[in-house]
């Protein structure tokens, strides 16, 4: 196979440990913290993982490695969207893995949590791990959405592990996967099973993160891969002066990803979800926003200016959210067939007119035709309406020009709007992983397999105090229990990791909101370039601007 010279150099890279899992596996053990509690609804998440709960907090330090001997075969899984550093994780597991006892195996499910179920997997050996040392993907074993969940899926998995003598599983992934992780180590423990169960934190939507967790792998990498591109706009339209770019970028729902890119770029707006629904605005608001901005600049003689939506902005938007829900009531079941009978789009927007309630037809009657059609065509396999896959930055950019124009009649514009529309998303995901993603991954991963064999079951892999050098880093475990709260999920009270969203009195939106309404008006761009791996520290090795001002 041919390698590109930087995949041979990324070969070649050492990930940094934390300092205090530098000393070889003889010389790594355990500090107890206190006994932990769940976030919230304490009563309630006890009684549902009565063998898991409570446990320990746990760092690691130096000292003589205690844990017993015991021959080890782990199994692991990448779970959910892919996300910068995820072979590292499996990297850095194997590397400890095989540094306690070379007859230790590690198991690669194939294809996510079903590989599990399928009992489709791979054997890692050292030729084919260090075909996937530092690289972006999760192309080293693949990945999935099936949830792991049900009793049934977990007496299967059961049989699996028991087949194989595997003793403990590792689940590399996001919010959902975790708190499933959870329940599957209270599972194990009440069937006695034997088998551990550790997860690893990943997305990189940076919204599995909370007082424990300071944020999860793919984040940094992701962030910075977008920050580039959008940085590689800002200077075209700087020497062209003729654009306005309407960039959209990952993130599902929250609005991390977005705020670190502006955080990064400083571009002329940014929307934030969360502050949309906090402020309960309208489309036609944050239209007026956007539109405010582009004449601002106009009057300056600027005609060009760079916008970042966030992918799950609509629905942070109270109106459109009600929409969205009664489209998908409309078209519930066999309505559905009777609506894509219809001959013409003309017969179909009468149709949705007699169902929609008034209010929701005000709002559909105002979007662009193109948006109206998307949110009749794109289902998901429920049937409901596709919201990520709605194009928000084109939605956005047709309604300012609406706007614009009114502006033009009454005569307080007079400016150009060319608006051009980008999507980024998968470009970023697959990313080389950065240097601090390729650390904190392998750290993740090699710390998973101190925590394995320590005994522990039921926790995350935790490795915190990021923003300092790797060498300061702190390694070691929190239970999943203790970042738990009862939430409403699908008409039932489910014990969840409670998902982070941008909070609006924190740190990196404080700053964001000092300074947006210069950047709005002004010319402020970051020229942030690619992300370097070779060089000086302060180039190559820093997080992201979120970390560090949450930190500062
Ligand atoms: P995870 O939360 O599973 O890591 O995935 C996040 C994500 O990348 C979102 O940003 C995006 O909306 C979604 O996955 C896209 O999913 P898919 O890969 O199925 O198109």
């Amino acid at each position: 196979m041919k390698l590109s010279p930087l995949q041979i150099a990324r070969y070649q890279y050492q990930p940094k440990l934390p300092g205090m899992l530098r000393n070889g596996i003889a010389k790594i053990c355990v500090k107890n913290g206190g006994a932990t509690e769940s976030v919230a609804d304490q009563d309630k998440i006890k009684a549902l993982f009565p063998n898991t709960y409570g446990k320990n907090e746990i760092t690691f330090q130096k000292g003589a490695n205690t844990s017993e001997a015991k021959k080890q075969v782990v199994g692991v899984i990448l779970s959910g969207g892919q996300a910068p550093g995820g072979h590292n994780v499996i990297c850095g597991l194997y590397d400890a893995l095989k540094a306690t006892n070379k007859d230790n195996v590690l198991y690669g499910f194939k294809g996510g949590p079903s590989g599990l179920l399928e009992d489709s997997y791979v054997i890692f050996d050292d030729e084919y791990i260090n075909a996937y040392r530092n690289t972006g993907g999760f192309d080293i074993i693949g990945s999935g959405r099936t949830k792991l969940e049900t009793e049934e899926q977990f007496a299967v998995v059961a049989e699996v592990c028991k087949k194989h003598g595997i003793t403990a599983i590792v689940i590399i992934g996001g919010d959902d996967s975790n708190t499933n992780a959870a329940v599957l180590a209270e599972y194990f423990a009440a069937h006695n099973t034997g088998v551990q169960v550790i997860g690893c934190p990943k997305t990189i939507d940076g919204d599995l993160k909370n007082e424990d967790i300071e944020c999860s792998f793919g984040f940094d990498t992701a962030t910075k891969t977008y920050s580039e591109i959008v940085g590689n706009i800002q200077r075209d339209a700087n020497s062209a002066k003729k654009y306005w770019h309407f960039v959209k970028v990952m993130g599902r729902s929250a609005s991390h990803v977005a705020l670190e890119t502006a955080l990064q770029t400083q571009p002329n707006l940014c929307l934030i979800g969360e502050e949309v629904a906090a402020k309960k605005m309208s489309l036609a608001a944050i239209a007026d926003y956007i539109a405010d901005s582009v004449a601002a600049r106009a009057a300056k003689g600027w005609n060009f200016g760079v916008a970042i939506i966030p992918e799950g902005i609509v629905e942070f938007v109270p109106e459109f959210s009600v929409l969205i829900a009664e489209i998908n009531e409309l078209l519930a079941g066999s309505k559905a067939d009777a609506f894509n009978a219809l001959p013409t789009w003309a017969d179909k927007y009468a149709f949705i007119e007699k169902g929609l309630t008034k209010e929701s037809m005000a709002v559909f009657a105002i979007l662009p035709q193109s948006i109206q059609q998307q949110l009749f065509l794109e289902r998901d396999p429920h049937g409901n309406v596709q919201v990520s896959l709605i194009e928000s930055e084109k939605l956005f950019s047709e309604m300012v020009k609406a706007n614009l124009a009114e502006r033009k009649k009454a005569g307080t514009y007079n400016g150009k709007f060319s608006p051009l529309h980008h999507f980024l998303g998968y470009e970023g995901r697959c990313a080389f992983p950065s240097n601090f993603d390729a650390d904190y991954c392998y750290s993740l991963g090699y710390n998973a397999f101190m925590l394995i064999s320590y005994g522990y079951t039921g926790y995350l892999s935790k490795v915190s105090n990021l923003s300092k050098p790797a060498e300061e880093w702190v390694a070691g475990g929190m239970p999943i229990t203790k970042m738990m709260n009862m939430e409403r999920r699908h008409g039932h009270d489910k014990p969840v990791i409670r998902k982070a969203l941008v909070e609006l009195d924190g740190a990196p939106f404080k700053f964001f909101e000092a300074n947006r309404e210069t950047w709005a008006v002004e010319t402020c761009y970051l020229y942030p370039g690619a992300i370097q791996y070779f060089g000086p520290s302060e180039v190559c090795d820093t997080t992201t601007k979120t970390l560090a001002l949450e930190k500062a």
